[in-house]
């Protein structure tokens, strides 16, 4: 493919590496942010999150003089945003970061540009991005109404933890408002990945995005509703499922202290809001996992009232194992209600978090140290690592199957 100026919007844990991957491969990219100390930093070569390798490939695209951070879009052949689509208190989508980004980049598009929304959206995001180009730049607007730029919704796929690769490797589904601009967006993917690129329109692009999170959601459900009945019954959850695994056709998740995360803990709610009365299993799922929390506190309340002033060790604060991010943590949550109830005897660990200005963080060692309770949330390879000789005086639980 001919190299492109291709404008990047949103540079969070899908833009950055999105960028930095078109600039290795020769493209000219221009990549925005609201944050003046993201764009600072990503033009030193740096980064502002952490993820595998993602260092190594920003230095490498800044360096090559191909990708260049700013906090205003410019022209360009192809956009994509990739900006954060969060809900509101009382769950309804909040696509206000992908308006603003189409309203932001609107004067820039040309009749010929492609415009692609990789934010997680709910359905019918896609032609609200298409209208606010045409009401912000009226020259993008065709004799019939529609636009003459191509707009599609390929919505990201990857895990954090391994987005180098699967941003590369993944299959992607692209979904265009209409058949040209589905071509336009199908044919850009396919010169960037090695996955295959499935053609559909932009509703069931967006809708295929909600419903993967919605499944790995209520799965995860179903091992977390497990691990409280287990419990009910005296039994062993995780000797339980993998028992129960052994089954051809069985594949039991892995229960935790709930799901977090700016993706499986938001997205289901986007199809509840989209059909309230008929989502019924997916709404259920979301409230099964977000228990979890309160029913962890109550776990640890039980073991505590043994002692006077129990000293609590939280192993873990980030949403899932090896990785900086807090958005929507359990473990954070049980935390900090821990800390609301028993203040000072919680001893926090997170050894992938330096700065921290809610409460103070304890190293792994001095909490091993110091803990009656040891609460492992998150299999970080450090709590992998613990010598069960120093659990052996300690209260233990077990949320997130460390000490299996
Ligand atoms: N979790 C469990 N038990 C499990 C697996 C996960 O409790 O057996 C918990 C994790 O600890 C975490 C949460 O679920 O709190 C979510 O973690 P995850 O690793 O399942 O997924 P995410 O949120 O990091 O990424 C998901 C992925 N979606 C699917 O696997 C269907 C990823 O491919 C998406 O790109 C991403 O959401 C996204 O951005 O939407």
């Amino acid at each position: 493919m001919a190299a492109l100026d291709i404008c990047v919007v949103g540079l969070g844990y899908i833009g950055l590496p999105t960028a930095s991957l078109l600039a290795t491969r020769g493209h000219r990219v221009h990549g925005v942010d609201v944050s003046q100390r993201v764009v600072d930093t990503i033009n030193r070569g740096e980064i502002h999150i952490t993820e595998p390798d993602l260092d190594v490939l920003v230095r490498a695209a800044v360096a090559s003089g191909n990708l260049k951070a700013a906090l205003q879009p410019r022209e360009a052949d192809v956009f994509i945003l990739a900006v954060p689509t969060p809900h509101h208190a009382d769950y309804r989508p909040d696509i206000t970061y992908v308006e603003a980004s189409a309203v932001a980049v609107a004067s820039y598009v040309r009749p010929d540009s492609l415009v692609i929304l990789e934010s997680t959206s709910p359905v019918g995001t896609t032609e609200r991005v298409a209208e606010l180009l045409m009401e912000h730049n009226p020259s993008l607007r065709g004799a019939d109404g529609k636009p003459k730029c191509a707009v599609a919704h390929c919505p990201e796929r990857v895990l954090p933890g391994r987005i180098l690769y699967e941003l590369v490797e993944n299959h992607r589904i692209v979904g265009g408002l209409d058949a040209r601009s589905t071509d336009r967006a199908v044919e850009f993917y396919r010169g960037v990945i090695k996955g295959d690129v499935h053609p559909t329109d932009a509703r069931t692009a967006e809708m295929c995005k909600l419903v993967e999170n919605s499944f790995r959601d209520v799965n995860i459900a179903f091992a977390n509703e497990l691990s409280i009945v287990c419990h009910k019954l005296g039994m062993n959850v995780r000797e339980l499922i993998k028992l129960a695994n052994r089954h051809p056709r069985v594949n039991i998740l892995s229960p935790g202290p709930g799901v977090g995360g700016h993706c499986l803990a938001v997205d289901p709610w986007f199809v509840v809001w989209a059909a309230p009365d008929e989502a019924r299993l997916i709404r259920t799922a979301r409230e099964v996992n977000d228990s979890k929390v309160d029913w962890v506190v109550d776990r640890v309340r039980e073991k505590a009232a043994r002692f006077k002033n129990p000293v609590i060790a939280c192993l873990g604060l980030t949403y899932k194992q090896d990785i900086d991010d807090l958005r929507e943590s359990p473990s954070l949550e049980i935390t900090k209600k821990l800390r609301a109830e028993f203040a000072d005897g919680v001893l926090a660990v997170e050894p992938n978090v330096k700065d921290f200005p809610a409460f103070p963080l304890t190293s792994l060692d001095e909490a091993l140290r110091r803990a009656d309770i040891v609460v492992a949330l998150v299999p970080h390879k450090e709590v992998l690592r613990i010598d069960s000789e120093r659990l052996k005086e300690k209260i233990v639980i077990d949320a997130c199957g460390a000490f299996k």
